[in-house]
């Protein structure tokens, strides 16, 4: 085994399996998806889907948001930079993340779960939009006691950089506590995805609880209003919602918070806590013919941004990093990567 010094990047969420198909406006309404949305799934969305493997051509994918982004990061960065942790089961679903991770050379510390199966994300395509409905499973199960065990807390000790997927919240808002505390008793920085609009939402107490330990905020258009409406803070202007969440109150002061907005194909949003002007970077084209799905494109624009962070490249091109992948990603079906690896340029 690598040592544990090795790993620069610690990320921390739930994996998932991807179930995903191109579907119709019939299969949304069947289990009353929104066609851009990521939601938990309820009783009513468990035939969803044994439909999506039996009538729509499902692909079996690597996903979980954040395990994307370690994916991505570990791309672009050098061997054994990153190391994910999250829940599984023992099961059919586990050994096919097993393998893609392995692929990607991306080190995972799962906690296994006996009883519980892996969790499940169905993904219905529909031209651009993906609908995303998530059945946890032994991914709800992850617990602090995993994170405090010796041989990973020594994982946590070493890391430079953390990541934290906003999904967690849902799971296990202590872990992610205790990474926030150790990220900023050792001025390390740490990244936070808002996820999806119903975390801000409906998960406000936690995530607020988190907010001072934010160097790096991350979320798209609509994480972003959902985040300006629940907490009311009586904007929609997506530049002053950025000014906003960078300017939130900060525990470690040694680093000023930096507030990140992706916009699908409009310019990405970068306010910096205590600067008055937004900064605006144009997107990576890419012609129609060439887009595959979006599924994952804002894991792989973190993924390729985090890399960034964690080389101690400047702003400006830690966001080129994440557009360049999220601009790979697209192309590719599901949230991948293209293998044989390109190489990231300045
Ligand atoms: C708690 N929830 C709902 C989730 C997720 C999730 N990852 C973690 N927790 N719901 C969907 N995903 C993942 O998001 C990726 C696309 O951004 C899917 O597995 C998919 O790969």
């Amino acid at each position: 085994m690598a040592s544990t010094k090795d790993y620069r990047l610690l990320c921390l969420e739930n994996p998932l399996l991807d179930i995903q198909a191109v579907g119709d406006q019939a299969l949304l309404d069947k289990y009353g998806l929104k066609a851009n949305d990521a939601i938990l799934a309820e009783e009513t969305h468990q035939g969803l889907f044994e439909d999506l493997l039996n009538n729509y051509d499902a692909k079996l994918i690597a996903g979980g948001a954040a395990q994307n982004t370690a994916r991505g990061a570990q791309y672009i960065l050098s061997p054994n930079s990153v190391v994910y942790l999250g829940g599984v089961g023992d099961d059919k679903y586990a050994a096919i993340l097993h393998d893609a991770v392995k692929q990607a050379g991306l080190r995972v510390e799962y906690r296994v779960d006996a009883k519980e199966k892996t969790g499940r994300c169905g993904v219905v395509i529909t031209g651009h939009n993906r609908s995303l409905c998530t059945e946890l499973g032994a991914a709800n199960h992850y617990d602090l006691e995993h994170l405090k065990k010796p041989d990973i807390w020594s994982l946590v000790e070493n890391a430079e950089v953390f990541y934290i997927g906003g999904y967690h919240f849902t799971v296990c808002p202590p872990a992610i506590m205790e990474l926030c505390k150790q990220a900023a008793s050792a001025n390390k920085p740490l990244i936070l995805s808002l996820s999806a609009p119903f975390i801000p939402q409906f998960f406000k107490d936690p995530l607020d609880a988190s907010a001072p330990y934010w160097d790096y905020v991350i979320g798209n258009e609509a994480e972003a209003e959902a985040y300006a409406s629940s907490h009311d803070l009586g904007i929609t202007d997506l530049k002053e919602i950025a000014k906003a969440l960078a300017n939130l109150p900060k525990a470690n002061t040694q680093r000023r918070r930096v507030a990140i907005i992706t916009h699908g194909t409009e310019p990405t949003l970068v306010a910096v806590q205590g600067e008055d002007e937004v900064k605006e970077f144009p997107v990576h084209e890419l012609s129609k013919e060439l887009l595959n799905d979006t599924n994952g494109a804002g894991d792989a624009f973190a993924g390729g941004f985090a890399s960034g962070i964690v080389e101690g490249r400047s702003l400006a091109e830690s966001i080129d990093r994440g557009q360049w992948l999220a601009r790979l990603s697209i192309q590719e079906l599901g949230p991948s990567y293209p293998f044989p690896k390109q190489t990231y340029q300045a």
